[in-house]
């Protein structure tokens, strides 16, 4: 008898409207020449020149990376261009055993101290938006920034060793969405709230949602010399409890400014069981939302200047002030919108309208006229001036059905994901209501990116379909189904679909794709007992023949050295409740030589890259006696490569 389980799964099976390809099982060859390999497999000559496109023989390396947002994984993923192959995880914002993040090492402040949590513990993101740091305009290399929708976080990674070392919560707002946004030479990373709740997370009642409820634009200062976020010399301006979204910076002429999409400027929030309106209807009301236009460079003077009040240890610009003195001016746009994308020169704004079937371009320098002359043909219950849609729009391109992301090339094209048709449409954003030319993608495409494609020069060749669904792409695997990357080869004269990238970790937003060449990584940290949170030999570091235990009263300190395949000491005994400390040092310096660090039933694992210096601090609370081991297999005798920790029961 069929298990109920598995007549869902058959029902299930019902082939897709969408479905294009056969999913019958294929055929596997091996040996033969070419010829008789395609005749095995069924492949076609289109099938064998995409796979000739991506492949990447063993050894050699991909021309672009991809840091793509982990989604609700709550990390990052770098995927090497053209192969798609995986290269790394990269925790974020939840415990990664791998990389010995958030198991008592020093990446434990990171996660769970140093301003990283909003009040409770939490130990998950949603990964939306990666940005690369910029100098000029173009991804530099340094740094990279993702935000934590969920809980109105924003991470720093350092590229340079590819690890988290810094995350700030936001203490303004309890969800954002426009994040983590550069400016053009990485002075701000931006963050906007999504959903409105009381500034500084106080109490309100829902029916007081359009006096007490508000949104934030917050401009995170980036000290790029400490490699930090600078809380102290961040500070937002107050927003109208629109939902913000999507936003994007400035660059070149409109260097200076800030864009964000809106939606829900009904500010429908909750049934109230009175009749009202669920959100997704009762945002869903008026024919445009409304495009928030942001005077950063002002507001900054304006805050330099006084004008601000301090709301849970952030400067706020009031909203009254950003309003009158146009730090702050809205213009319509239609409707929900999602996608912000500044166009590569600077001059144009591309909104994507979720119910629409357009691509709207706003031209920035008819906003930055009418708001020099003052003008103000109507305001928002806020005040906020709302300047004249039509004087504000450079024009519009009929995409399709739900356009939401656009990225752009190096050949004066757009290129937009459209949810509900599921295709990329590319056209020409200068010369609008031209041709266009569109692409399937399998299926209901988020976002999309390209390559260098949110600088000001753009590099063309590939573009990356974000598709959330993947359906009958790949073998199943369950009812949870993987996201699907689909490769897009733009350089021809029309675009072709090359390559399928499963993405089983959580639900990907953005990603940005990067030269590789531009990415200068650590092959090891150097000096060995290099503490990678401070980039200086730690203090506790121990070089050969200085390993020891010292003890401090109820205070345990171990200074351990780490080699092929040993710990030095590889026992240490202790008493039920001492306080214990265990200083780790790397001996090594030779790339690719780690070990890692982890003790039995204390949920302690480090890793130990070469070089690297870790930090573990536990209470020994439970006596018995725990093996020690390296959980890299590092060597011949890396089985060996174990010590003791021996807790003596209190009082014995
Ligand atoms: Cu479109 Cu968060 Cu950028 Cu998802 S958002 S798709
Ligand atoms: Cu060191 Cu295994």
């Amino acid at each position: 008898m069929k298990s109920p389980l598995l007549l869902l799964a058959l029902a299930a099976c019902a082939p897709s409207e969408q479905t294009t390809a056969s999913t019958t099982a294929p055929k596997s060859a091996a040996g033969g020449d070419l010829g008789s390999i395609m005749a095995a497999r069924g492949l076609s000559d289109a099938d064998v020149i995409n796979a000739a496109k991506t492949y990447t023989p063993s050894g050699v390396h991909d021309e672009y990376v991809i840091f793509a947002s982990g989604g609700h994984g709550g990390n990052m993923i770098a995927i090497g261009v053209p192969s798609m192959r995986i290269l790394k995880y990269i925790a974020v914002f939840g415990p990664e055993p791998w990389q010995g993040y958030g198991f008592g090492g020093l990446s434990d402040k990171v996660l769970y101290q140093d301003g990283a949590q909003g009040g409770k513990e939490i130990s998950w993101g949603d990964v939306h938006h990666p940005n690369l740091s910029e100098t000029a305009g173009d991804y530099d290399g340094e740094f990279l920034f993702v935000n934590d929708k969920a809980n109105a976080r924003v991470a720093v990674i350092d590229l340079a060793d590819l690890s988290t070392k810094q995350i700030v919560a936001n203490p303004l707002v309890m969800s954002d969405h426009g994040g983590a946004f550069v400016t053009p030479n990485t002075e701000y990373v931006v963050e906007t709230s999504q959903y409105a709740a009381p500034l500084g997370g106080g109490y309100a009642p829902l029916d007081s949602y359009n006096d007490t409820f508000r949104g934030a634009a917050t401009f995170w200062k980036f000290n790029r010399e400490a490699g930090r976020l600078d809380p102290a010399a961040s500070w937002a301006i107050e927003l109208p409890p629109y939902a913000q979204d999507l936003a994007d910076s400035g660059k070149l002429v409109s260097d200076g400014w800030v864009f964000i999409n809106s939606w829900n400027t009904e500010r429908s929030a909750g049934t109230e069981g009175k009749g009202k309106p669920f959100t997704e209807s009762g945002a869903s009301q008026n024919d445009t939302d409304y495009l928030h236009v942001i005077d950063y460079k002002k507001a900054e003077a304006l805050i330099a200047a006084g004008n601000f009040k301090m709301i849970a240890g952030m400067k706020v610009l009031p909203l009254e002030v950003a309003a009158k003195e146009r730090v702050l001016s809205f213009i319509a746009e239609p409707k929900s919108p999602h996608g912000c994308d500044v166009t590569p020169d600077g001059t144009g704004i591309v909104v994507g309208g979720k119910l629409d079937t357009h691509a709207t371009v706003f031209e920035f320098s008819k906003i930055k006229d009418q708001i020099t002359k003052g003008e103000c043909p109507s305001k928002d219950p806020y005040g906020v001036c709302v300047l004249d849609f039509q004087k504000s729009i450079r024009g519009q391109q009929q995409i399709g059905l739900g356009p939401l992301h656009t990225v752009f090339d190096n050949k004066g094209f757009a290129y937009t994901s459209v949810f509900l048709d599921s295709t990329v449409v590319k056209w020409d954003y200068n010369k609008l209501g031209g041709e266009t030319e569109a692409i399937s993608t399998q299926y209901n495409i988020g976002h999309i990116l390209s390559a260098e494609g949110d600088t000001v020069s753009p590099d063309g060749h590939w573009v990356v379909a974000m598709n959330k669904m993947a359906q009958d792409r790949f073998t199943p695997v369950g009812p949870l189904l993987p996201q699907n990357f689909q490769l897009i080869d733009i350089s021809g004269q029309n675009m072709s679909m090359v390559y399928d990238l499963p993405i089983p970790l959580g639900e990907p937003h953005y990603a940005q794709m990067i030269k590789a060449d531009k990415l200068k990584t650590l092959q090891a940290y150097i000096p060995a007992g290099t503490n990678p949170y401070t980039d200086k030999v730690s203090e506790h570091a121990v070089a050969a023949g200085a390993e020891r235990t010292e003890r401090k009263g109820k205070k345990v300190d171990v200074y351990m050295s780490v080699i092929r395949s040993h710990f030095a000491p590889d026992f240490f005994e202790v008493e039920q409740g001492d306080e214990v400390t265990i200083h780790l040092t790397s001996l090594e310096q030779a790339y690719d030589q780690t070990h890692g660090f982890s003790i039995d039933m204390y949920n302690v694992n480090v890793s130990m890259e070469p070089g690297k210096y870790e930090e573990i601090t536990f209470k020994a609370d439970r006596s018995g006696v725990f093996p020690f081991y390296c959980t890299e297999f590092c060597s011949a005798l890396h089985l060996e490569m174990m010590g003791y920790l021996l807790v003596k029961p209190k009082g014995s």
